[in-house]
């Protein structure tokens, strides 16, 4: 099946693919609440036009906002020149904001997060593949984060669909990793605890945020699609498991947010404002830019219970292998039998 029909520009040879007005069921261009959805990513990724941030969002609008963020996950809204103020206040539409125990955060406003990188304070663990802060009970639904300053090169940030990364495992191996559960930790920030007089400190932390289990197939509370959900960044051990078989399980699961079919590269512009699912996705800030200054603002909106599948649903491995059986054969063609003795 082909979705994008070829058209010639111009007379010489410079070809380019219209698209049509669907991709993968659903629609490229939507109209919802006086702006435009704008599908850009295969399994992730919309942008959003026709909206000021800077204005009250009505519920029409928020709503609308919702219902984009569970199709597509990762929703992009460009030229966004808003004040800190009024990414709170956008951010609090969606719900209660949270404040992250371990990260930068503005000395006014606690529910804000400033990244500010340069030469003298390079990124802190963000390079890492992780959803937000599923050291906690009740992980994040939501994080939004607007680009204030960025670098000339790089500093872009990766995004993956974690429910296509589970769809794109074998049936076996869904069947298998269904009903699991993981332990997750603060990990990373155990590091900013490094001197004798820190340890009671970590102790505390540790009593406030002791390590949780959440399933490693959750299910999606809006669309209710299943999605991988560990991560290297919190994520430290399968329960119940071996610690080898545990380590080499995880490994492998991990690598489904490496692959690039299930990814969205975000290249970012200043006050382009980004708001992804926390639930359905795992994101990764390139490292790629230091000394240069990149400066980008946080907020994040509490999430619920993590609820996960008790054991493989085979309605669910059924759809997944007709996926992967429906898809066109490659035109390559197979090799002709071999005549003759080998030379
Ligand atoms: O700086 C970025 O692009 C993303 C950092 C990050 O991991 C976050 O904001 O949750
Ligand atoms: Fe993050």
């Amino acid at each position: 099946m082909r979705r994008y029909a070829p058209r010639i520009i111009g007379g010489n040879c410079f070809i380019m693919n219209k698209p049509f007005g669907s991709f993968q069921g659903r629609p490229i261009v939507a109209q919802q609440a006086g702006f435009t959805i704008t599908r850009v990513g295969a399994h992730l990724g919309a942008e959003i036009a026709g909206i000021d941030l800077r204005q009250p969002v009505s519920d029409e609008q928020r709503d609308a906002i919702e219902n984009a963020l569970a199709e597509n996950a990762l929703l992009i809204f460009r030229k966004q020149d808003i004040s800190s103020q009024n990414l709170i206040d956008f951010g609090g539409r969606f719900g209660e904001l949270t404040v992250h125990p371990f990260a930068p955060k503005d000395k006014d406003a606690s529910v804000l997060i400033k990244f500010r990188n340069d030469e003298t304070n390079p990124p802190f663990r963000t390079d890492v593949w992780h959803s937000d802060e599923t050291f906690r009970k009740e992980p994040p639904k939501a994080t939004i984060l607007v680009a204030k300053e960025v670098p000339a090169i790089g500093g872009d940030t990766m995004f993956a669909s974690m429910s296509a990364a589970f769809d794109g495992l074998s049936d076996r191996m869904q069947q298998y990793i269904s009903g699991l559960e993981a332990i997750h930790d603060f990990k990373p920030f155990r590091e900013l605890f490094d001197d004798e007089g820190d340890r009671q400190n970590v102790l505390r932390w540790e009593a406030i945020y002791p390590p949780v289990t959440h399933p490693v197939v959750r299910v999606h509370p809006v669309t209710g699609r299943k999605v991988l959900f560990v991560n290297p960044q919190f994520t430290v051990g399968i329960k119940n498991m071996d610690e080898r078989e545990s380590k080499a399980l995880l490994e492998i699961l991990y690598q489904q947010a490496a692959i690039p079919e299930y990814q969205f590269r975000h290249h970012w512009e200043p006050h382009t404002l980004i708001m992804w699912d926390n639930h359905s996705t795992q994101h990764y800030a390139v490292n790629d830019y230091f000394p240069q200054r990149r400066y980008m603002e946080r907020v994040t909106i509490k999430g619920g219970a993590v609820d996960g599948v008790e054991r493989a649903d085979p309605e669910t491995v059924r759809k997944a292998i007709r996926r992967q059986t429906g898809k066109p054969k490659p035109a390559h063609g197979k090799p002709q039998a071999p005549v003759g003795a080998r030379t």
